[in-house]
């Protein structure tokens, strides 16, 4: 066994079987490990960011680590900003970076960069494996941090010398996560005490809260108290539609964000941060939240939410039965497609479990309103607000749930980042539908130079902000990466597309005419 078998080893004996991956010179030993072990399930992504944001939506759904496999610093680099994504979803991650082998370092060759430092502001830990008897203990070390907690982002950097080098250094035992923290009895207390003292009170929460059963015992709870229960504005995973308790998200545009809290006299946190705007915009609070609002955090990112809900049902009480939302949808409309047609013939024809990931940006903003009723799915988001995660990301979920509909709602401009993902989803033979709202513009930028008071667009702003010359042929760019794809531009042709795109298996790509 060389240092290389042994990360596999290790990776293995801990359950994490499938690697996103995009090699160089200095990992072809760990590919050679990886060549190895058929229980290893190697995904080629065509650029780092499809690697990085594959893994985040893996972790979303498999709801553990996957590995990924980067090329050195510019290799790491081309991947932050989807890990940073994936750090805000708070998704387990272990990253394995090549390194130059421990003499060729000093040497300066061309690929030599600082990838510690490149690594750090997107990784909760950061190690090096410089000698093959280290690295399954080092590769231990980065699984105990990515399952720590709500889960983190582990960066092992792997020199080309420790993995060719020899070794008979056992594989470590598997690792035993940090359980998460028990919740705090006075926090409880406080929370409960405020949801009982009858002031205007909003439940702000997210990640685990947003699963069916804590989402139920919420609402019982929000119900026997009057209070509102909402979640934050991006969440890694959410479980909604028929048979589940329709939660609404804090507004994303800021006018409406303040809106929702103006009457709230308290606030009390479960996962959740108390809500700030996007961006600071001249004029305007940073904070959501009126002047005197009094935040109770009552459990962190980090605590075990099911038992701090439990904890608090058991202080305040509980309605005997959640409300839950009937299977329904509202009239399909004719005639020019919109993004709201989008919506409501998803909410008809979406299949029972389907896993739904949105980057559609302003596209899905409306997106709750006509599917609260829609076959029971996960809702996945954009969770650190660097777009380029969507293709990605559906891509991770479609390797992690081989046996569910992944539907990716796709804003055009946020699509081209990462656009090799569909690539990856037609080599895997992935079941991705993608849906793209091809509005030709960053809509949403054309809003935001508004609202930041800069003013309207003249021919300069417009060349930054709109994309309509050339227009994107995003049937002929999907059929390029072996991605069947169709376009609509009618709600009517909308229909029938989608309907046929869920009766067939792999993926399929629909350009929305918007
Ligand atoms: C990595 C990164 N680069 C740039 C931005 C700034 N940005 C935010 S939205 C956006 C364009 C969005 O356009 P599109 O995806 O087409 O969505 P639309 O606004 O049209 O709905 C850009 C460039 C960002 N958020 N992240
Ligand atoms: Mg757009």
């Amino acid at each position: 066994m060389n240092g290389a078998d042994l990360l596999c080893e290790t990776l293995l004996a801990n359950g994490i079987d499938t690697c996103f991956a995009n090699p160089g010179t200095s990992e072809m030993h760990f590919v050679a490990a990886l060549d190895r072990q058929p229980r290893m399930r190697c995904v080629l992504g065509l650029f780092e960011g499809v690697v990085t944001g594959a893994a985040d939506g893996y972790a979303r759904m498999a709801e553990k680590p996957a590995a990924t496999l980067l090329h050195l610093g510019p290799g790491l680099a081309n991947g932050l900003a989807n890990m940073h994504n994936a750090r805000r979803a708070r998704s387990p991650m272990v990253n394995v970076v090549g390194d130059h082998a421990t003499c060729h370092l000093p040497l300066d060759a061309p690929l030599t960069s600082d990838i510690d430092s490149l690594a750090r502001p997107m990784s909760h830990w950061v190690g090096r494996a410089e000698a093959a008897d280290a690295v399954g203990s080092r590769t231990a070390e980065a699984i105990g941090a990515a399952r720590a907690g709500a889960g983190g982002i582990a960066t092992l950097i792997l020199h080309a010398d420790a993995a060719w080098t020899r070794t008979s250094a056992p594989v470590p035992a598997a690792v035993v996560p940090a359980a998460p923290a028990a919740p705090d009895p006075a926090r409880i207390r406080a929370a409960a005490e405020a949801l009982r003292n009858g002031k205007r009170t909003t439940i702000l929460v997210t990640g685990r809260a947003l699963r069916a059963p804590q989402a139920e015992m919420l609402d019982r709870i929000a119900q026997k108290t009057g209070a509102r229960l909402m979640a934050q504005q991006a969440n890694a995973r959410m479980q909604r539609g028929a048979g589940r308790v329709a939660l609404d998200r804090v507004p994303y545009v800021i006018d409406q964000a303040l809106a929702t809290f103006a009457e709230t006299e308290q606030l009390v946190l479960i996962g959740a941060n108390a809500p700030v705007g996007f961006f600071a915009y001249p004029g305007k609070p940073g904070s959501m939240l009126p002047e005197g609002c009094r935040v109770i955090a009552m459990a962190g990112a980090d605590d075990d939410l099911p038992a701090a809900i439990a904890a608090l049902a058991g202080e305040t009480g509980m309605a005997s039965a959640p409300r839950l939302a009937e299977r329904g949808a509202p009239d399909m409309p004719g005639g020019a497609l919109t993004p709201d047609a989008i919506a409501v013939a998803l909410a008809h024809l979406m299949p029972e479990n389907a896993i739904v990931c949105d980057e559609s940006v302003t596209s899905g903003r409306d997106f709750f309103r006509s599917t609260h009723g829609a076959a029971p799915h996960d809702f996945l988001q954009l969770t650190g607000g660097s777009i380029g995660e969507g293709i990605p990301m559906a891509t991770g979920a479609a390797v992690a749930c081989p046996d569910r509909k992944v539907i990716g709602l796709q804003a055009d401009g946020s699509g081209m980042y990462t656009v090799q993902g569909l690539w990856t989803q037609a080599r895997e033979r992935l079941d991705v539908v993608t849906i793209v709202f091809a509005n030709r513009l960053y809509k949403i930028l054309h809003g935001e130079l508004q609202n930041v008071g800069a003013g309207t667009p003249g021919e300069n702003a417009r060349r930054m902000l709109d994309l309509d010359d050339p227009a994107l042929d995003w049937v002929r760019i999907a059929g390029g990466m072996g991605v069947e794809a169709a376009r609509a531009d009618t709600a009517e042709a909308f229909f029938d597309l989608l309907r046929s795109a869920m009766s067939r298996k792999g993926p399929f790509l629909i350009e929305a005419v918007v």
